[in-house]
């Protein structure tokens, strides 16, 4: 990959937050960090099953991002989506029980790496169709807008899933019905291994959405300060402007792809040019040098998030495993469970749209 690919850091950096907010946004990257190499380890000791992808080297566009929501606005990612849960404030103990596949799991033990899910935290996963949230983000904008809510929606998804056919449909759809969604194309540089300029025919990926109508941002995802500030801003907007925003944030993830992932499309070099900007060490320098830390606060800092993650182990650990019998619990839906869009209905009085087929459906009404 060409040198010039590297990001460059903006002109003017970007002011700090109060000392409390920037310790916390500190604290969260390490959390994230420590669990992930964590996660890795187990992985590496037959733990967790399935697949395992780490988002190494792309927290500060987790926290970056999620910390310019409000606890309302609904998250959804990717299969690379631990942190999105962490960052929200799940309990790194049931986000390492769902790895280890475990009944004290966030999902029990069913849904694992790939497939965390928050509901009370608005986390709403977690997905390995790569492309497959983007059409279920434009969905909770219009759920949004349906219940006249101010709730934004932020939709993660990887610079490969902007070739996705779901992409054009749901910047169309965005745009046409005025979704207050925020996508935010996480360009890591590799749709697996395959190279941004290998695989789009357009590497500024901030422009995909506007012939759409969707106009695009970018920020440099390696600087937790720059990628809030224009979060911050494209969140504004879809929720003031009532608009979606499609943000590209610049970024890199210094492991492989999932842990299967040889690495031969790139070099060591090429990924140690990257890690001189690691964001954790750019934020952390910047916050000493201002004097809000010192070095033996960060040390600090790293070594809580460190006994965070050895907590989530053990509770993972000791967690069971479901029961056999307990195999198919949450798998199918029966009858009368099934609330889907006509629990619309139940929320306000009055006629709406659907109420005819909703009766329909029950064998009151027999067709027009
Ligand atoms: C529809 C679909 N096609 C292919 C895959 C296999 N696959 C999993 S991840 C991935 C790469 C996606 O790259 P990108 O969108 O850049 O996200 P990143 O993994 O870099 O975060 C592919 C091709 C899949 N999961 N779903
Ligand atoms: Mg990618």
């Amino acid at each position: 990959m060409a040198d010039d690919l590297a990001p460059v850091p903006p002109a003017t950096p970007r002011p700090l937050p109060e000392p409390d907010v920037a310790r916390e946004w500190l604290a969260t990257m390490f959390l994230i960090r420590r669990f992930e190499e964590r996660a890795g380890e187990m992985y590496a000791k037959a733990k967790v099953g399935g697949f395992l992808h780490l988002a190494i080297g792309e927290e500060a566009t987790i926290v970056g991002a999620a910390r310019a929501m409000r606890d309302q606005d609904f998250l959804i990612s990717t299969y690379r989506s631990h942190g999105h849960a962490l960052v929200r404030g799940t309990e790194p103990e049931r986000v390492m029980a769902e790895l280890f596949g475990r009944e004290g799991g966030l999902c029990r033990g069913r849904g694992g790496s790939m497939h965390m899910f928050d509901l009370e935290r608005r986390f709403m996963g977690g997905y390995g169709i790569v492309g497959g949230n983007l059409p279920i983000a434009a969905g909770f904008g219009l759920a949004s807008d349906y219940l006249g809510t101010g709730d934004v929606t932020v939709c993660t998804f990887g610079d490969g899933a902007s070739n996705q056919g779901t992409f054009g449909e749901t910047m169309n759809l965005a745009a046409l019905w005025s979704l207050p969604v925020v996508f935010m194309v996480t360009n890591n540089r590799f749709g697996m291994g395959t190279a941004v300029e290998r695989h789009s025919a357009v590497t500024d990926l901030k422009v995909k959405g506007e012939s759409f109508g969707v106009p695009g941002l970018e920020c440099d995802g390696m600087d937790i300060l720059d990628t809030h500030a224009v979060m911050t801003e494209a969140l504004r907007m879809a929720r003031e402007d009532r608009r979606p925003v499609l943000v590209e944030a610049e970024t890199y993830r210094f492991r492989g792809h999932s842990m299967a992932d040889p690495e031969e499309y790139r070099t060591k070099e090429e990924v140690l040019r990257w890690r001189e900007r690691d964001p954790i060490d750019l934020f952390a320098s910047r916050l000493v040098e201002a004097s809000v830390i010192t070095p033996s606060d960060r040390e600090a800092i790293d070594a809580h998030a460190q006994a965070a993650v050895d907590r989530a182990v053990e509770f993972a650990e000791a967690s069971p495993f479901p029961a056999p019998e307990s195999l198919y619990d949450d798998v199918y839906v029966l009858g009368r469970q099934v609330q889907g869009w006509y629990s619309v209905d139940e929320r306000s009085p009055g006629v709406h749209r659907g109420e005819d087929e909703r009766a329909m459906a029950d064998g009151t009404v027999t067709g027009h």
